[in-house]
Formats: C-alpha cells, sequence, structure tokens
C-alpha cells in the first residue's frame, strides 16, 4: 500500500456558522475558526475541512452559491481566509476546502445570465426542458422534496435542480461549465489551500434524454437515474488531468448512489480521479421502506457487512476509504450509534475508537469530540433546514399527526448536527454574545468544551488520546483488516495487523455485559480501553472498547 500524508490524518470537519461566532451577530465565522485553531491543534488533528465559505443567499446553508471567489459576508472577507489559511499552515495543519460543483445557486450570474432567453450564451450551462404536456419534462423527485424541475417565467421552459429550486444543476456536457468549475477549482489551488471535499460528485452526469423514473423508493431512483451518471469518470479524469494532478492536495467527493462496484472507479489507485469518496451504505442503514422519514432499528451484523464489503472492495483496487459516523447532514453520531442517555459517554468514546482503529481516514465532525447530542426543540418553527421544513410541509400535507412527525425530526434532522458549537455552559454556549441563529442545545450546560477540558477521564481527552494511538501505530493506518464475529449482534470485533503489530479491537454495542471467546493466540495487553479500568478480557461491559495487543 503506497503511503500518502492524506491517508495518515485526521480530518476535522467544521461548519462554519455553529463553530464560533467572534463580532456578537450570532453566526459563526472565520475570525471565529481562527481563534479556535489551538484548540483543533490540541486534538491531534492534521486536517481541517470547512464547509462552503462562499458568497450565498443560504438557501441551503451555503451549498447554494453565488460567487465562489468571494467569501460569504456573514463569515469575514477575504482577508480573513487569507489569515485562516496561514494560521493553519502555521500550526502545521491542512486546510481543505468545499467545492460545490453539481450546481449553483440561482442567484450566480450564470444563472442570471441562462435564464433570461434561450439565446443567451449561457443557456447551455444549465439543464433547460420544454414543457411536457403543459408540465414538467419528467416526473423526477427532487432531494428535499417536489419536482426536480422548476417552470421559469421568462420562457417557460424548465431547469433541473436537484436540491432546492434555488440549486439549478449545472450541465457537465458544456465544456465551458467545466472549464469553469476548473478555474474556480485553480484560483483556490493557487491560493494555497490543500485539498477538495467535493460536493455531490456522484451526480455531475445526468442520463441522457431525461427518462422518466421507473423506480419507486426515492433512493432507487439516485442509484438508477442520478448517480453514477455516463460521463462522470471521463469528467473527473479530466479535472484530474486539468487540475488535480498539478497539486499535491487531497479530494473526498461526496456522493449518494455510490456503492462499492462504482466506488473503485471513482478512487481506484490506476483510476487517476480521487482520492477518496464518503459513501452513504452505512449511513441509510436505519432508513425504512419509506425512507428517511420512515425509521426503522439498524442491526449491527449489517453495519459489519457494509464496512467488511467496502474494505475488501476499497482494498482490491488499492483505493483508499473515509472513516465516518457522522456530519452536517446527519444525527450526532452517539444519539444515532450510541446511546446518548445511560451510556453517553462509554458510547461516544466507543465510536470514536471505531474511527481511528478502522482502515481509511477518519474524519471527526465539530462537537462529536465532546458527546454533542441530538436536540429537541419543541415545535417547528425551532427548525432551520430546508429538508426538515420541506419534509414537514409535505407531512402535514399528506395529513400526518404533527406530534409524531416533531418525532422523526428530532431523530433525523440536519439541524441535529447543526446546533452551535458548545464551548462553556454560559448563557449562548461560548459560541455567542448574542441569540444564536439557530438556538442551542440546552445541553451545553452539562456538554460543553470547558468542563471536559478539565476532566482527564472526559470524551474529549479521550479523542486526543485515541487520535495520538494511531499515529503512534501505523499498523491502524496501513494494516491488514480482519473482522471476526461476523454475526453477532452486540460485539464489532477485528484485528488490524502488519508484519510488526497485531491488535485486536473489541466493542460493545449493546446495553448489556457480553461474554465470548475470540478466536486469538498470544498475550492481549489491553492498550487502550473507554472504562476507568480495563475489567477482565473476554467480558465486555455495555459499550465498553477495548484496544488490544496481540504480543
Ligand atoms: O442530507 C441528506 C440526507 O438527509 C443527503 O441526501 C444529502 O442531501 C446528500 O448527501 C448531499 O449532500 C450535500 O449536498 C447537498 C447539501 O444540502 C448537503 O448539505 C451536502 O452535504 C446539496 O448541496
Ligand atoms: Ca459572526
Amino acid at each position: 500500500m503506497k503511503e500518502s500524508w492524506w491517508k495518515e490524518s485526521a480530518v476535522y470537519q467544521i461548519y462554519p456558522r455553529s463553530f464560533k461566532d467572534s463580532n456578537g451577530d450570532g453566526i459563526g465565522d472565520l475570525p471565529g475558526i481562527i481563534e479556535k485553531l489551538s484548540y483543533i491543534k490540541s486534538l491531534g488533528v492534521d486536517v481541517i475541512w470547512i464547509c462552503p465559505i462562499y458568497e450565498s443567499p443560504n438557501d441551503d446553508n451555503g451549498y447554494d452559491i453565488s460567487n465562489y471567489r468571494i467569501i460569504m459576508e456573514e463569515f469575514g472577507s477575504m482577508d480573513d481566509f487569507d489569515r485562516l489559511l496561514e494560521e493553519v499552515h502555521r500550526l502545521e495543519m491542512k486546510l481543505v476546502m468545499d467545492l460545490v460543483p453539481n450546481h449553483t445557486s440561482d442567484e450566480h450570474r450564470w444563472f442570471q445570465e441562462s435564464r433570461k432567453s434561450r439565446q443567451n450564451p449561457y443557456r447551455d450551462y444549465y439543464h433547460w426542458q420544454p414543457p411536457l404536456n403543459g408540465g414538467p419534462p419528467n416526473n423526477w423527485p427532487s432531494f428535499f422534496g417536489g419536482s426536480a424541475w422548476e417552470q421559469d417565467p421568462a420562457t417557460g421552459d424548465y431547469y433541473l435542480h436537484l436540491f432546492s429550486r434555488k440549486q439549478p444543476d449545472l450541465n457537465w456536457e458544456n465544456s465551458l461549465v467545466r472549464e469553469g468549475i476548473y478555474d474556480i477549482m485553480k484560483f483556490w489551488c493557487e491560493k494555497g489551500i490543500d485539498g477538495f471535499r467535493i460536493d455531490v460528485i456522484s451526480l455531475i452526469s445526468k442520463r441522457a434524454g431525461y427518462p422518466d423514473a421507473k423506480a419507486g423508493k426515492f433512493r432507487e431512483v439516485v442509484n438508477q437515474y442520478y448517480a453514477n451518471g455516463p460521463r462522470v469518470h471521463e469528467f473527473l479524469q479530466e479535472m484530474h488531468k486539468e487540475v488535480l494532478s498539478h497539486y499535491d492536495i487531497m479530494t473526498v467527493g461526496e456522493g449518494p448512489g455510490i456503492h462499492p462496484e462504482e466506488g473503485v472507479k471513482y478512487v481506484g489507485a490506476s483510476r487517476k480521479e480521487l482520492n477518496m469518496i464518503f459513501h452513504f451504505d452505512h449511513m441509510s442503514i436505519d432508513y425504512g421502506p419509506g425512507g428517511k422519514n420512515d425509521p426503522v432499528k439498524w442491526e449491527l451484523p449489517e453495519f459489519k457487512k457494509i464496512v467488511n464489503t467496502w474494505d475488501a472492495k476499497l482494498h482490491e483496487a488499492d483505493g483508499w476509504g473515509s472513516i465516518f459516523l457522522g456530519n452536517h447532514d446527519y444525527p450526532r453520531i452517539v444519539s444515532r450509534f450510541g446511546n446518548d442517555k445511560k451510556y453517553w459517554k462509554e458510547s461516544a468514546k466507543l465510536l470514536v475508537t471505531l474511527l481511528f482503529t478502522l482502515r481509511g481516514t477518519a474524519y471527526i465532525y465539530q462537537g462529536d469530540e465532546i458527546g454533542m447530542t441530538n436536540v429537541a426543540y419543541p415545535a417547528i418553527e425551532y427548525y432551520r433546514d430546508i429538508e426538515t421544513l420541506n419534509s414537514w410541509k409535505e407531512a402535514m400535507a399528506a395529513g400526518k399527526s404533527e406530534e409524531e412527525f416533531l418525532e422523526v425530526i428530532h431523530y433525523n434532522s440536519r439541524d441535529n448536527a447543526r446546533t452551535p458549537m458548545q464551548w462553556d455552559d454560559s448563557a449562548q454556549g461560548g459560541f455567542s454574545e448574542a441569540t444564536s441563529w439557530i438556538p442551542m442545545n440546552p445541553n451545553h450546560k452539562e456538554i460543553n468544551v470547558a468542563s471536559q477540558e478539565e476532566d482527564p477521564n472526559s470524551i474529549l481527552n479521550y479523542y486526543r488520546r485515541m487520535i495520538h494511538f494511531r499515529k503512534q501505530n501505523p499498523t491502524l493506518t496501513y494494516g491488514e483488516y480482519k473482522c471476526l464475529l461476523k454475526e453477532d449482534p452486540d460485539i464489532y470485533a477485528f484485528e488490524r495487523w502488519d508484519d510488526t503489530n497485531r491488535f485486536l479491537i473489541l466493542l460493545n454495542f449493546s446495553d448489556r455485559r457480553v461474554r465470548f471467546e475470540p478466536p486469538v493466540e498470544g498475550m492481549p495487553e489491553v492498550r487502550v480501553h473507554n472504562y476507568a479500568h480495563p475489567g477482565t478480557f473476554w467480558e465486555l461491559r455495555p459499550w465498553e472498547a477495548k484496544v488490544i495487543e496481540l504480543v
């Protein structure tokens, strides 16, 4: 396996709107991030990925960009950005930007031109179609509810928007669009940034003729009609040739609808496309027959199977994985994959043990390092996310009960991950002097950075230990991976080894004590554990995690 800095890095994801407000307007900003860089450094993090900070009307919190070369005013200025980059580098960390090439804002100059007339030189920058039988060109649904087509009054034609109507999809068939995006990428690379997280890269190449979707479930529509379109790999190889190959940067492509067979095409070592991708097979593990808003209980054997399949496929192709359990689009990891009540501390520690012992680059989402949890706002008025608000409208229109649907939202709203960072127990949690753009989670009184700094057994300090341990033991980065006890419903057990070392990782994903006899030999030494005392071998307490060295 070829060694690379981005394979050995721990990545920390910042959602800038909710990280740290420096000027008292209730919105996180770049000077706020600069203030907290030494904190991030203290975690042992190497790379910071920052969600979009470009000019945007914020229909989708910055994922609708109106100018890719300007910093959003609320976040600061280009001077602030230059200072941020300089400071990150001074602390010997790297900065990865979020690139959104699948769509722009409808307020982007390209779209403003494009919508003017059928003859406009920018018309072909987007996907325009005449009405069909007086309605939209096909039956494609948008990720945020309703049709993926919007009729524009200027010409009466429809434009495609897989996300909100303020996020028209770019037409990648047009070479001018591709050059335009490559120019933006070069602009940021020339500034000296260290990589891109590339939004919904799986969706950029559209099916010719926009065929009607015959699949019923939204996820199937994405798989069959939106993701992995006919030219996506050609486009990525072009992007690699034009931009990526000229810089020592890391890339991680995000994409719904990428499954193992397709995944290796994006990241296989010989492909010259991307370094890593984020796939969502494990992130939709609790979606029921009705999709995201019909949640079911997730099962550990299925989770292990997903990890195992991906690990094997990637390994075969000399590809590299991204290991993550949450981000700004998903519930808090301790609330979803752990137990955020009785075993809050233990399970939060168990999850980071998993993140830093699997094979792949591990990503931490801001706040998870202190075990931030989901929020349960008392009414829909508290929510800000366009996906949540749209799904609420649809549910109400369909006659669902407010109470029941609010429960679904408590479980899965993207706003769970977007409540402000909990720095201390003051009124605004040390996030801001003012009322924050979205209300703080009331549990910031108990869960916050300041109190965990003082406690050697805090989740925060365990994150530091775990990140450090991974760094000290390259076996955990490059070593082989093998899952044991695949069908066990409670225990996730696996080995990582190379010529010099062998580790056994034991994780009890349940509220029960469990005993087992793993098929291993040698004198085990517990190197990391998440209880005060390592306990007895071969018995795991609720949510107990152990990293054992077999010597
Ligand atoms: O958020 C999701 C499920 O709740 C995903 O389906 C998500 O929409 C998808 O993974 C794409 O996400 C990315 O692009 C979106 C943006 O809203 C997300 O924040 C971003 O991560 C459109 O740009
Ligand atoms: Ca601010």
